[in-house]
């Protein structure tokens, strides 16, 4: 049986397993602090711990043999740039589309706010200045230590071009990178076989905690971002695709489905990279030398998801406070999205912490994210799945770009 069925199997399981935990075993202690906290979470966690170990080097060897078969510095720069722009395109019509559907229905405007509110505490929000400082590692030992995929990338595409430059010994380095590259990707298949059970306990415990109760105060706002969601994949991300390469969406969405189930599961895009890596290569046929750069680079500053809800969440919480947007405190919404999502990594629940940048930009009380905290986790397994297949999908149209060259 492929892994891919295995996986989809223990998804569905798992949402079982979580689903009548919440509506049987809620308040029973034992099952909450040896299944729930106790397995689902230890295998789980350590689970997402795993893919997470991969990324670093992954990314490092095959961002080496990406950027040396590449070749030459201007194709380097014609890729990078196009990468980008479409990123920002990409989420620009995400979060566009998530404010028009809002607006039109309107989330929010008869909520009824209990009178207890959660606190949260609202991060500064970068300055495109600390953004654009932030790419260039004082210390890339710190970054690599510390997974900042930015500056990890910044490094080693530098790293890569000296490589070049540097004759016979870079060619060498070349030749190993190429042979780790080989390794990580093994390794990658050997941690996806362990995926049934880490996906299984995931998605258990996930479901166990989010009762399906707690979206009904929630509804409004729940269903304009699903909706807001699967626009945003099956009409503009599906139409970019066909129109750019002539690719068969329904085609690309199935062979996408591991990329989506990990993406579900982990509700982190960092965690997603080895996978999504491995799929765009080896099933959707994009050339190393293109993916290497530009899904981790999307992994991290492209999250069409995640900006989708940072829309709707921004008019939900104007209707329930009475707060009046007008069109310039939207284009700041826009533009502090996507700043956001360019600043902060891809992993379980940044996008709240980025909406509370965008909320102290535009004035709306940081507080009243509390009120969507309660459905988040859900969501965010969802947007996580938008956001890395708006990685896949740009990946593919870059790639078909330089094929034409
Ligand atoms: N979980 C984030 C990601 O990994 C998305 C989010 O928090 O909105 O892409």
């Amino acid at each position: 049986m492929p892994i891919t069925t295995k996986i989809l199997i223990a998804m569905c399981l798992g949402l079982l397993a979580g689903s009548a935990i919440n509506a049987f075993g809620h308040d029973n202690g034992a099952i909450r602090e040896y299944l729930v906290d106790g397995l689902f979470h230890v295998v789980g966690a350590s689970f997402i711990n795993a893919l997470k170990m991969l990324v670093v080097p992954l990314v490092s060897f095959s961002l080496i043999c990406g950027v040396c078969g590449i070749g030459d510095i201007a194709a380097l720069g014609r890729i990078g740039i196009k990468a980008f722009g479409l990123y920002l395109l990409t989420t620009c019509l995400a979060i566009a589309l998530a404010l028009l559907l809002a607006v039109s229905v309107g989330p929010g405007r008869d909520f009824e706010r209990s009178g207890e509110v959660a606190e949260f505490s609202a991060p500064e929000a970068p300055g495109l200045a600390e953004v654009l400082i932030g790419i260039v590692p004082s210390n890339p030992v710190n970054a690599f230590a510390e997974g900042n995929m930015l500056q990890i990338i910044f490094f080693v595409i530098l790293f890569a071009i000296a490589m070049m430059m540097t004759g016979e010994i870079g060619l060498q380095l070349l030749r190993t990178a190429e042979q780790l590259n080989e390794v990580m990707m093994k390794l990658v298949m050997l941690v996806m076989e362990f995926a049934p059970i880490g996906v299984f306990c995931l998605i258990a415990k996930s479901f166990s905690e989010q009762g399906i109760g707690l979206i009904v105060p929630m509804f409004g706002y729940f269903s304009v971002v699903i909706a807001s969601l699967f626009l945003h994949t099956w009409v503009t991300l599906c139409l970019l695709l066909w129109l750019m390469t002539r690719m068969n969406p329904w085609e690309f969405m199935k062979k996408m489905r591991p990329v989506h189930i990990f993406a579900f599961s982990t509700a982190s895009s960092n965690a997603t990279i080895p996978v999504n890596l491995r799929v765009v290569e080896h099933d959707l046929g994009v050339p190393n030398s293109t993916a290497a750069f530009t899904i981790p680079l999307g992994a991290t500053i492209n999250m069409d998801g995640t900006a989708i809800m940072q829309g709707v969440a921004t008019v939900f919480i104007a209707n329930v406070y009475g707060i009046e947007l007008g069109l310039m405190q939207y284009l700041t919404v826009i533009g502090m999205s996507i700043l956001a999502s360019i600043g902060t990594a891809g992993v379980p629940g940044v996008g709240l912490i980025m909406l509370a940048m965008v909320f102290n930009q535009v004035g709306l009380p940081v507080e009243g994210i509390a009120l969507i905290l309660g459905v988040d986790r859900l969501l965010d397994m969802l947007r996580t799945v938008v956001n890395v297949t708006g990685d896949a999908v740009v990946t593919c149209i870059v790639a078909k770009g330089e094929c034409r060259r």
